[in-house]
C-alpha cells in the first residue's frame, strides 16, 4: 500500500507538471481527489490494514494528500495567472493607433437659412410665434379674404382632410389667431411648414415659409419697403439691389412682388436669372382692411403690412441648388455639404 500511495503521489506530480489549464487541472483533481478518485481508492482499503500498520499508512496518506494538495493549489495560482496575463495581453489598447473620427451632424441647409431669416428679422424687432399645421377653411382662406371660387381652394392644389380641415397652404392662419389674442401693435414673423399639391424643381407638396405682418397705427408700404431692402442685404449682401412689382393677392392691397439683384451675375443677367438681371425672392403688401375687419381690429385705426417667402426657395439662392427637391430626398452626402 505504501508503493501504491508513493505512486499515486508520482504520477500526480508528474500530472501537474503536464496540465495546460484549468480545465484540465480540474478533471485531475475529480481523478485523484473525488469521490472515486485513486487517493480516496487506496484510502478506502485501509480499513484491511494490521493494528499496526494502519497509523503507519494513515500517516503516510495524509503527508502525500497534503503534499498534493499543496501541490495541486500552486499549479492552479499558477495557470489562473498565466490566465490573466493572456486576456490581459488580449484586451489591451495600442494606444498609437490613429482615433476614429465621430460623424457628426449638422443642421438641415433650409434649416440654416430658416435660423438666419429669423436672426435677421429678431434683430429688427419681430418676435417669432408659431401654429397649427392642420388648419380650417375659416383662418387658412376665409378669415384672409380669399374668394370662395378662389383657384387656391381648388382640391388640385390644396390637401384637404376630414371634418372641414385641411393641411395650411401658408402661415397666415397663425397671423390671423395672433391678431384674434393680441391688440395691436403687433410686430411677428411666422416660421413653419406649409403644404400645397405641387411637386417640380421649384416645389414640394411640403416647404417652409417665413411671413411678417406689422401692425400699428400710421403704417405705411414705405416702412415694409424699408424693411424688406434691410433684410435683402443682411442676407444676402450690402451690395444687393431690391426692386418691387406691382402684384395681387386677395389678403393686400397694394401687394407686391419683390426681387434682387441677381445674386450670380450682380444684376449683369445670366443663365441663373433668366437673363434679366432679377430674382424673385417674396410678395408682401399693406394689409387689406377686409382682414382687420374679420379679426375685429379697426382698419380706421390701425394699418399694417405683411410679406412672405419660401424659405427653400431663398436656400437655393444661398447654396446655389438647382433643385430645391434634393434637400427632401436625405441623401447624406448632399446634405453633409452645407
Ligand atoms: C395676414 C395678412 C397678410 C402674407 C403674404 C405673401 C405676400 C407672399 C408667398 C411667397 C412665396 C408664399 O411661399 S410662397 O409661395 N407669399 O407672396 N404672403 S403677403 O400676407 C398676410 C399674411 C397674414 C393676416
Amino acid at each position: 500500500m505504501k508503493e501504491e500511495l508513493q505512486a499515486i503521489q508520482e504520477e500526480g506530480l508528474e500530472a501537474l507538471r503536464q496540465v495546460k489549464d484549468l480545465k484540465e487541472l480540474e478533471s485531475l483533481r475529480i481523478d485523484f481527489f473525488g469521490r472515486k478518485g485513486k487517493l480516496t481508492d487506496v484510502m478506502k482499503g485501509m480499513g484491511n490494514l494490521s493494528q499496526d500498520q494502519r497509523p503507519i499508512i494513515g500517516k503516510l496518506a495524509n503527508e502525500i494528500r497534503t503534499a498534493l494538495t499543496d501541490a495541486f493549489d500552486s499549479t492552479k495560482n499558477a495557470l489562473e495567472s498565466k490566465q490573466q496575463e493572456q486576456q490581459l495581453m488580449e484586451e489591451a489598447i495600442d494606444v498609437t493607433l490613429p482615433g476614429r473620427k465621430p460623424a457628426y451632424g449638422k443642421a438641415h441647409p433650409v434649416m440654416q437659412t430658416l435660423d438666419r431669416i429669423e436672426d435677421i428679422f429678431n434683430q429688427m424687432g419681430f418676435q417669432a410665434v408659431t401654429g397649427p399645421e392642420i388648419e380650417t377653411e375659416h383662418y387658412n382662406f376665409d378669415a384672409l379674404n380669399t374668394p370662395s371660387d378662389h383657384p387656391a381652394r381648388d382640391l388640385h392644389d390644396t390637401f384637404y382632410l376630414t371634418d372641414g380641415h385641411l393641411l395650411r397652404t401658408h402661415t397666415s392662419p397663425v397671423q390671423i389667431r395672433a391678431m384674434e389674442k393680441q391688440k395691436p401693435p403687433i410686430r411677428i414673423i411666422v416660421p413653419g411648414k406649409a403644404y400645397r399639391v405641387d411637386y417640380d424643381v421649384s416645389h414640394t407638396p411640403m416647404f417652409h415659409q417665413v411671413e411678417g405682418l406689422l401692425v400699428d397705427r400710421h403704417v405705411t408700404f414705405s416702412e415694409l419697403k424699408g424693411v424688406l431692402v434691410s433684410f435683402a442685404k443682411q442676407m444676402f449682401g450690402d451690395q444687393t439691389k431690391m426692386r418691387f412689382r406691382p402684384h395681387f393677392f386677395p389678403f393686400t392691397e397694394p401687394s407686391a412682388e419683390a426681387d434682387i439683384s441677381c445674386t450670380v451675375c450682380q444684376g449683369k443677367g445670366c443663365r441663373s436669372c433668366g437673363h434679366t438681371g432679377w430674382i424673385e425672392i417674396l410678395g408682401a403688401g399693406v394689409v387689406d382692411p377686409e382682414v382687420f375687419r374679420a379679426v375685429n381690429y379697426d382698419p380706421e385705426e390701425v394699418t399694417g403690412f405683411a410679406f412672405g417667402m419660401g424659405v427653400e426657395r431663398i436656400a437655393n439662392l444661398q447654396f446655389r441648388i438647382p433643385d430645391i427637391r434634393t434637400f427632401y430626398e436625405n441623401d447624406l452626402r448632399f446634405l453633409g455639404q452645407f
